[in-house]
């Protein structure tokens, strides 16, 4: 959702609204004039806005969105339903029904491939399973991959919101990246021996299955909600000042912003925060788009982050940002969330700073804006846009290895697998 818009009157009028089933079948594309809706305006955040073309706003709408709409004696016109299916053409027939992005299965395909053909380096594991039942997958990437070094660990996320499919490219081409470069690149060589890398490229495969096979619009998960709607904002749905109040998030479940009933009430995030309990992340990605730009904690208020960690953290954001746009000029601002974009609270990045101390950053792709195409990035983008993160992803795994400082050996390291080898060696002589 890339902004949500708020106007002054809605407080009153939603209220005395018929009460909105939020069924999926309910909800609309609708168009209108761009003038007639300032996007400044205080007010109605409910609105998820998709893009802006030729002068017309396009709006995911619930009942009661057009009835406020209604109300305020706005005009709009229904759209035509996208149900996702690319148009016939070469990229459907090669790349199956969402072209060259990846599909839930597609997606398992893959890493289960990347794993057989680097045994050693990419290892797959199930961090945990959807609401209905997919696996959400995580890959290690690192040499001597079975064994739980003393190295730096990084994670990167991608599709906790379903409609944002290069969400997962980005993350499962580094993840590519870095297997296939290894014997050439000796860059690439010391970031893969020195780290622990993870990538987990879709939280959400329940909701990337429905964008693409049912409704290419959908954010959230696909919880059934009490009401009848469905789902509930993965990125609003972590535990650190969950529900601190209705702007960052909502409480009606037909909200695109539904945080849930409780914090991680849902598998998904659950599976995430299990996973990140386990390990000694020293930083993490999570991407989503679209905006170009690179925000860190907080979202929950406009409070300055500070204290143990924050320099770090706003240091990276700046340089991710300058080593991204030194490939190919392409310009991605950085910022405290909160300020820069808008109030979230119980999104990934505050619960893994806030809890955990993890530098933490929402990496908004691209495009900028939705007038050049919100969600709908063309295939062709998707390696340049990769190729300009990977530069940032670089950065930031380096950082880590810089930073990292092993544990404190007593004497007795033989009891850690991966020390006794290499100590048996150099003892050995
Ligand atoms: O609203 C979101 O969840 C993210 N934007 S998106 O358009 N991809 O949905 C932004 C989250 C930014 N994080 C904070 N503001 N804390
Ligand atoms: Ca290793
Ligand atoms: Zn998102």
């Amino acid at each position: 959702m890339k902004r949500i818009i708020v106007f002054a009157l809605t407080a009153c009028l939603t209220a005395s609204l018929a009460p909105d089933s939020g069924h999926t079948d309910d909800l609309r594309v609708i168009s209108l004039e761009a003038r007639l809706l300032p996007r400044e305006a205080p007010a109605a955040r409910e609105l998820d806005i998709l893009m802006e073309k030729d002068g017309r706003l396009y709006i995911v709408s619930t009942p009661r969105d057009r009835a406020t709409l209604d109300a305020l004696g706005i005009r709009f016109a229904f759209e035509p339903s996208y149900s996702g299916l690319p148009a016939a053409g070469p990229a459907a027939a090669g790349g199956g029904l969402n072209g060259d992005y990846h599909s839930y299965p597609e997606l398992e395909a893959e890493l289960l491939e990347l794993e057989a053909a680097y045994p050693g380096l990419a290892a797959v594991h199930i961090l945990g399973q959807s609401l209905e039942g997919r696996n959400i997958y995580g890959l290690k990437i690192s040499d001597n991959v079975g064994l739980d070094e003393d190295e730096a660990e990084v994670l990167f996320l991608g599709c906790h919101h379903a409609r944002e499919w290069i969400s997962v490219e980005v993350p499962l081409l580094i993840a590519r990246h870095l297997l296939e470069n290894r014997t050439v690149d000796s860059r690439v060589r010391d970031v893969v021996d020195r780290s622990e890398t993870w990538i987990v490229p879709l939280v959400n495969p329940d909701g990337l299955e429905y964008s693409i096979h049912v409704y290419r619009y959908w954010r959230k998960n696909r919880r059934a909600n009490d009401d009848g709607s469905f789902g509930v904002d993965l990125n609003r749905n972590y535990g650190y000042e969950w529900g601190r109040d209705n702007s960052g998030s909502s409480p009606l479940p037909q909200s695109a912003v539904y945080r849930g009933t409780a914090p991680f009430s849902e598998p998904e995030s659950a599976a995430v925060r299990d996973f990140v309990g386990l390990r000694s992340f020293l930083g993490l990605v999570s991407y989503h788009s679209y905006g170009q730009i690179i925000l860190y904690p907080w979202g929950y208020a406009r409070i300055p982050v500070e204290g143990e960690g924050a320099e770090r953290m706003k240091a990276l954001a700046e340089g991710m940002s300058g080593r991204l746009e030194a490939y190919r000029g392409t310009r991605y601002a950085f910022g405290q969330a909160s300020y820069s974009l808008y109030l979230t609270n119980g999104d990934t990045t505050d619960w893994a700073f806030g809890d955990h101390g993890i530098p933490a950053y929402t990496i908004e792709l691209s495009p900028v804006s939705d007038q050049d195409g919100g969600f709908f990035n063309a295939e062709t983008e998707i390696l340049p846009i990769f190729y300009e993160n990977l530069e940032a992803a670089l950065y930031l795994i380096e950082d880590c290895i810089a930073v990292y400082v092993p544990p404190a050996t007593d004497g007795r390291a033989e009891n850690r697998p991966d020390n006794r080898a290499s100590g048996g060696a150099r003892g050995g002589r």
